[in-house]
């Protein structure tokens, strides 16, 4: 049986506009990641991403180099999209050797059934968000996208890009974290006692008490300040600060 632990992140929001995160990632790519057994990336890695065929941010090459690197070194990387890069798909995964991963999937860790999610599906007290969650990542939004030229594609990125900023700023935050019901329907549905999600920068343990069953779900932190991980090993799970 495998040993070392399992590493959790999400929320990196990388760009080439703030170096010093994707700097930290890079670091934690070679110094922290090789000692474990995988890696998962729960969406939002990048701040946007345009389309697999966008090589203008040099910097999001140097990430998905690092992560082939250390994918290639014997050490499984797995991708879930966030909001921010939903539609980074096979061929800049194949450029990561990346495995992508349904938003939510159910990954077995040291035994236990655990339910990993980007989190943004379970903020449903915002129901404009959720409609226009289901519009855009809808298959036909998709298809349709992805025939558009690049600059028109790069111009529908930036604006919603905009849109989520300023949405952040005018809504309560009550309305901007998940509900809780929402995640003990997730729970329930998946038969699993643990979770693991990001999207809120709220990083946290909670408990939840679903059909008499003890559940604990953690929230992975953004990267906007420090780096910050979740390590799973056999019998912990810990939330690490990148110092
Ligand atoms: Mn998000």
């Amino acid at each position: 049986m495998d040993t070392k632990p399992v590493y959790f992140v999400a929320d990196l929001h990388l760009t080439g506009d703030r170096p010093q995160s994707v700097d930290t990632f890079i670091r934690f790519l070679s110094a922290t990641a090789p000692s474990g057994s995988a890696l998962y990336i729960l969406g939002d890695l990048f701040e946007y991403w345009v389309g697999d065929d966008d090589r203008a941010d040099h910097s999001n090459e140097v990430v998905l180099a690092a992560i082939a690197q250390l994918a290639n070194a014997g050490i499984p990387v797995f991708f879930m999209p966030g909001n921010r890069d939903f539609v980074l798909g096979e061929r800049a995964a194949k450029r990561a050797a990346i495995t992508l991963l349904p938003d939510p999937s159910v990954v077995t860790l040291f035994g236990r059934p655990t339910l990993i999610a980007h989190g943004d599906a379970y903020c449903t007290a915002d129901f404009a968000y959720q409609t226009y969650r289901r519009r855009i990542r809808s298959r036909w939004t998709r298809s349709f996208y992805d025939l558009l030229p690049f600059g028109l594609r790069r111009t529908i990125v930036q604006s919603i890009r905009r849109r989520s900023e300023q949405g952040k700023k005018a809504k309560s935050a009550v309305i901007m974290d998940v509900e809780r019901s929402a995640i003990e329907t997730a729970l329930r549905a998946a038969h699993c006692d643990v979770m693991i999600h990001g999207h809120t920068h709220r990083p946290a343990r909670h408990e939840h008490m679903v059909d008499g069953r003890a559940c604990v779900r953690w929230v992975l932190a953004d990267w906007y300040e420090n780096g910050s991980y979740l390590r799973v090993d056999a019998s912990d799970i810990t939330s690490i600060a990148i110092q």
